[in-house]
């Protein structure tokens, strides 16, 4: 039970654990059809007459595109269609809007700006035919010069990128400013020390395990589009569609089915999809596309790509009077992310959100480069991933300088429990807090006195400890409408609760499942709200023909927003069946008192009706003037975002002859307020920090002088596997959300966001005697081993 609802009072009151209600470490739902084989998902769509469609991708990252000879292509036994740029261009389709007011190539026209783009695309009786067709399209490029970094891009000669868009003078997409200026800089004009370092978060990917695909059907008899997608958010997807196909929106059916992850890499709209549906139009068939593993680890969503200077204006007993940063991000060709229409660069101004700073100022600009589009993605909640980053890092580099030990010096500088609600230094409002005692928990768990006596003991023998502490605070779950929206689309969530007459229900949300486990976990809201066993209730995501309009499932939304909306939903329920109770037991409403799963008469607790006495009553025998049925649906907009908070500690052994490092402890301690599944909840934050391992340890996808993309396949990209994960010692603390219905808080990213920088701050922590600040991201063997024997940081 939790501060919202009343104890039971009569023995009759079910045991809320048992039916899988909230705090229940229910097992998922889902993953009986998915340990089975039995998931559904993209590339499971097979529907009569489907023909496959295969993408031609750009070798080059920067040319003119002479010709296109596609003869060879449409004269291939098999090959129903051949679609090029110019033929999209007829129709006014070889440009798309991004969800961040910029234009996409579907299909190159004029020049192709990143290797991997979209050239071309076949459409054929099977996808073997497809393949060897697009292989026989003839494409002449005269290359260009390509640019592969913001420092490239800024130059002053630079080729510009997009020539295509009238007004681009250069390769600047934005240029963006948040906070107080002159403050700051009257902050670091009075400062004792200022400590400034210089990084990059790498640009990773967020390679969900299914890659991006769609069967898009298209129905010329009724006018109806179905499109089956790998999308994280089928009603903006539905919105895109009317807008570009101009289709009324209800002859737009979107659906996506079960989806073998997304980590951000299915919330943009893709130049395959897009392909897909408008050879659906023009040839009357179903059309599917599925992608392949290079082709979504060049040409999709990726994650970061970002330079900080950043500085800290401190007192010298350890004061932060001021903050002051500068980004230069890299977008690739187009400005593409999915993010609030408000923030250029994302939610990254939530750094420092934690700390108590009187004043900060922060500019960012984002750059076109030859390299694919994207940067918000990979539990990055809008870039938050970056924030922490930059700012525990900063944090750790300050206190190093002015000989404050760690722990002391995050301690002297958190907003304390009692002065919430907050004001960032950058302008958000926090909620709720307990950051000191989040971190001794993990103190206490790390033992990091004994673990500090144990590195000096060890060094006395050459060997290199190491232990990194990274705190902070994440704004989870956007909206609320009134700063939120995406290309306009205010950002709320919904859901739809059906009470069959047994007491079995059915339940719509407008987020979307990836495997977060949202069919069991909403299913735990109702069954704490209405006493309905989890078991009996089944939740559906993702079509938008049934689903209410929502903004899907990124940000670690779904849970602040749409399962504020199931909470809420289960009360429209309760109140209606709180008159059939009345209606049952013929006692007016006032006489009647809930507790789970049953109302009673309060004088005479022995008298009661269960709720699903309730529900048949709503079909069978309903009072005068009641209208019939037990259904309803509410809309969420949610007055704040919830602010999670976490520590994570880590400890690490380096070798100083290699540079190899290997993780000894990782202590995790997350509050995400009140857990609807404790299981669930451990696993989002097991998984987040194998991911926050991953990017510390090996993972990057770089580029060569020509943009040739480095890690194309899982050979060149890492993923870690159960051989390398360090295992996890995971905590909590629990410090409900002051206004989300069940005081929950999103989870989904906090360990991502926060872990990367425990992993490299030990690591510098244990290279500190050789003098060096930073090495970049990820932490490779050479990298650390070039930095030790040379003395230097390394990027
Ligand atoms: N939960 C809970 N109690 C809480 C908070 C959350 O039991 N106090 C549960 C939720 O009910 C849900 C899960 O934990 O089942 C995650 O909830 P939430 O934090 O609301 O995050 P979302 O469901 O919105 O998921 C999005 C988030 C993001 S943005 C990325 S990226 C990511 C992530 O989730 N992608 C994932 N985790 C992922 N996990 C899997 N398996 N696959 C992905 O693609
Ligand atoms: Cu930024 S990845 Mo998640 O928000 O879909």
């Amino acid at each position: 039970m939790t501060a919202t609802e009343p104890a039971p009072t009569t023995s009759r009151a079910l045991d809320e654990i048992k039916i899988g209600g909230m705090g229940a470490s229910r097992k998922r739902v889902e993953d009986n059809r998915f340990i089975r084989g039995r998931g559904h998902y993209i590339d499971d769509v097979v529907l009569p007459g489907m023909l496959h469609m295969e993408i031609l991708r750009s070798p080059v990252a920067h040319a003119r595109i002479v010709s296109i000879d596609t003869t060879r292509a449409w004269n291939m036994p098999g090959v129903r269609l051949v679609l090029t740029g110019e033929m999209m261009a007829t129709r006014n389709l070889a440009w798309m809007p991004t969800l961040s007011y910029d234009t996409q190539a579907v299909l190159a026209t004029d020049k192709v700006r990143f290797q991997g783009q979209e050239v071309a695309c076949v459409i054929a009786d099977d996808p073997y035919i497809a393949k060897d067709a697009c292989e026989a399209i003839e494409v002449e490029y005269e290359q260009l010069p390509v640019i592969v970094n913001p420092t490239q891009a800024l130059a002053p000669d630079a080729p510009i990128i997009r020539d295509d868009k009238e007004n681009q003078h250069d390769n600047v997409c934005f240029e963006w400013e948040v906070g107080d200026k002159s403050g700051t800089d009257r902050a670091f004009a009075e400062a004792d020390h200022v400590s400034r370092i210089e990084m990059h978060y790498p640009r990773s990917h967020p390679s969900p395990l299914e890659c991006c695909g769609s069967v898009a059907d298209f129905d010329r008899a009724t006018g109806k589009l179905t499109v089956y997608m790998t999308t994280q958010a089928p009603h903006i997807v539905r919105a895109a569609v009317a807008l570009i196909a101009e289709l009324p929106e209800h002859m737009i059916r979107i659906v996506s089915p079960d989806l073998g992850g997304g980590f951000g890499n299915k919330v943009p709209v893709y130049p395959g999809y897009v392909m897909s549906i408008l050879a659906s139009i023009l040839l009357e068939r179903p059309v599917k596309w599925i992608e392949d593993r290079s082709g979504n680890l060049i040409s999709t969503g990726f994650g970061r790509d970002v330079y900080l200077t950043g500085e800290l204006a401190l007192r010298r007993d350890g004061k932060i009077l001021a903050v002051r940063m500068h980004t230069d991000s890299d977008h690739g060709a187009f400005f593409g992310d999915a993010q609030p229409s408000k923030f250029k660069i994302g939610l990254l101004h939530s750094a420092f959100a934690c700390y108590d700073i009187p004043t900060a100022h922060l500019t960012a600009r984002g750059v076109y480069t030859n390299k694919a589009p994207g940067g918000v993605a990979y539990r990055c909640s809008f870039r938050v991933t970056e924030a922490m980053f930059f700012q525990e890092r900063m944090v750790q580099a300050a206190a190093d300088e002015l000989g404050i030990d760690q722990a002391e010096f995050r301690r002297m500088n958190f907003v304390r429990d009692d002065d919430f609600p907050h004001r960032t230094p950058f302008g958000f409002l926090t909620d709720s807090g307990q950051y000191a005692k989040c971190l001794q928990v993990g103190l206490d768990a790390i033992d990091y006195e004994g673990f500090r006596r144990e590195q000096a003991e060890a060094a006395k023998n050459g060997r290199l400890l190491g232990i990194g502490i990274s705190c902070m605070t994440e704004p989870l779950g956007a909206g609320n409408s009134r700063e939120y929206d995406i290309l306009g689309i205010k950002m709320f969530d919904s859901a739809e609760l059906r009470v069959h007459m047994t007491g079995k229900a059915i339940l719509r949300t407008g987020a979307k499942t990836q495997g977060q486990g949202h069919e069991t976990t909403w299913a735990q809201i109702v069954a704490h709200e209405l006493g309905i066993p989890a078991e009996d209730i089944v939740v559906e995501e993702g079509d938008t023909d049934t689903a209410p309009f929502g903004m899907g499932t990124y940000a670690s939304r779904s849970t602040p927003v749409a399962g504020a909306a199931v909470a809420m939903v289960s009360r429209k329920i309760r109140a209606k069946a709180r008159k059939l109770a009345a209606h049952l037991l013929e006692v007016s409403e006032e006489d009647v008192e809930w507790e789970l799963g049953r109302f009673y008469v309060r004088a005479a607790p022995d008298r009661g009706v269960t709720i699903q006495e309730c529900a048949m009553a709503a079909y069978a025998n309903m009072p005068d003037g009641l209208e019939p049925g037990l259904e309803a649906n509410a809309y969420y907009d949610p007055p704040n975002l919830t602010w999670p908070f976490g520590c994570y500690i880590t400890t690490v052994e380096v070798d100083p002859m290699t540079g190899v490092w290997d993780v000894l402890r990782v202590v995790a301690v997350d509050d995400c307020g009140v857990r609807i599944n404790p299981m669930i909840v451990e696993g989002q934050i097991m998984g987040g920090l194998t991911e926050a391992y991953a990017m510390a340890s090996m993972q990057f996808i770089t580029f060569d002088a020509d943009g040739n993309c480095i890690g194309s396949n899982f050979m060149d990209y890492l993923l870690p596997t159960a051989w390398e994960t360090p295992g996890y010692e995971l905590h909590e603390v629990v410090t409900p959300c002051p206004h989300h219905p069940i005081g929950a808080k999103g989870i989904g990213e906090c360990a991502t966001v926060g872990g990367p920088a425990a992993f490299v701050n030990a690591v510098m922590d244990a290279l500190k005697q050789f003098g060096v600040r930073n090495v970049d991201m990820p932490l490779l063997p050479d990298r650390v081993h070039e930095a030790i024997t040379q003395r230097h940081d390394v990027s």
